[in-house]
């Protein structure tokens, strides 16, 4: 007979309470890119197997995901796949470049470029309903964050055909056709809805909507040609239960029209103190919003900048810590492992002031 062991609920852990507002002991900390590069042991078993392959095999999903959780004992793991994967299993000709990231074959330009998007099927992507249910079992009560692309960081990548610093390509696609930019950004929030949906069915207890480069839109434009897109996004997998988080870099203008969309949290950049962040997203919980190069510094400086934001974190109903953007691939693993023992007493403490 199975042994029986009581196993923790993750839909209870002090990361899904946070998000969700409610009391806890201490902040918790998880960080964005945890998995990746600056961890010697996934060099080791990424090693000659192409990025997007290793997102198919749920044992490496497993294995990879799992890396950080066992070095830094953070509160979160976040399934390793990539933004471009469910594009990838619709039939868009794309690969993911070493030292460049997603590249597109056929860039989109005009309405009939969008055949290929076709709505993703839970059959398209059976790896991931393995790997997450795998991934479950194995964090015994850790719970595991899904993630999917925004509609304006998907697009980007499609209409550029990579990686862009101005998304020059895809603003003048979104300003001189319209018709063609809303039929875009439907497909793509329909192909991100269905993407969280298997995540969620799966197991995971939370999902993470990566809209990285929103920020490079001014309000109006974010307000019109984006938000309706993230906000039925995040409408339809609001029904599934699971705490919803809203993320992108260079959003300080923005966080109010994000917090808008419906997510229960809103990821804050390192650009914007964390007190101006929770006044603008109006009663939303946060995460965020330590700079990544910060780690790279003494550790008195990290001390101090992590003391405060606790500090400020305090004022909003929920604070999940983060850095602001992703782990950079030179960081010492070792210090996020220190930052993580930090975050959990310090805020401890700060709770008994
Ligand atoms: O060969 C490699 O190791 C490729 C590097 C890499 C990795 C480790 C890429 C290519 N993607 C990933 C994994 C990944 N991507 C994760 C899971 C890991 C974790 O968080 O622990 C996640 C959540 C993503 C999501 C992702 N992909 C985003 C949103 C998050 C963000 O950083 O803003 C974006 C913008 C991408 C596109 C992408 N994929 C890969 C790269 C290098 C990029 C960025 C390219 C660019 O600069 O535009």
């Amino acid at each position: 007979m199975a042994e029986h062991q009581a196993v923790a609920d993750p839909g209870d852990s002090v990361f899904v309470r946070a998000c969700r507002g409610q009391p806890v002991p201490y902040t918790p900390v998880w960080f964005m890119r945890q998995a990746g590069r600056s961890l010697p042991e996934y060099r080791s078993v990424r090693a000659g197997i192409p990025m997007l392959e290793s997102c198919t095999r749920p044992d490496l999903v497993t294995e990879i995901t799992l890396q950080p959780v066992r070095r830094y004992g953070v509160d979160a793991a976040i399934l390793f796949s990539d933004i471009m994967v469910p594009l990838k299993a619709v039939g868009v000709d794309l690969d993911i470049k070493p030292g460049v990231g997603p590249v597109v074959a056929q860039p989109i330009r005009e309405m009939a470029d969008l055949a290929p998007l076709r709505p993703l099927e839970p059959g398209d992507v059976p790896y991931i309903t393995e790997a997450v249910g795998e991934l479950v079992r194995a964090l015994r009560g850790t719970p595991l964050i899904g993630f999917a692309g925004g509609p304006f960081t998907l697009a980007s990548y499609l209409v550029e055909g990579g990686p862009s610093r101005d998304h020059a390509t895809t603003k003048a696609l979104m300003y001189g056709a319209p018709d063609v930019w809303h039929a875009l950004l439907s497909r793509l929030a329909r192909i991100s809805a269905a993407f969280l949906r298997v995540q969620v069915e799966a197991g995971a207890s939370a999902v993470q909507l990566f809209d990285s480069w929103a920020g490079a839109l001014a309000p109006a434009d974010y307000e019109r040609f984006v938000l309706p897109y993230s906000r039925a996004v995040l409408e339809e997998v609001g029904e599934l239960g699971v705490p919803r988080i809203h993320f992108g870099v260079g959003t300080g203008e923005l966080l109010g029209l994000m917090a808008e969309a419906g997510a229960e949290v809103v990821g804050v950049d390192w650009r914007v103190p964390l007190d101006a962040a929770i006044t603008r997203v109006r009663g939303r919980a946060v995460q965020g919003n330590l700079d990544p190069a910060l780690v790279l510094a003494p550790w008195e400086a990290v001390a101090e900048r992590v003391r405060a934001i606790l500090a400020m974190g305090r004022h909003a109903p929920g604070h999940v810590f983060n850095l602001g953007h992703g782990v950079l691939p030179q960081t010492d693993p070792d210090v996020l492992a220190r930052l993580v023992d930090f975050v959990h007493a310090e805020s401890a403490r700060q709770r008994t002031e």
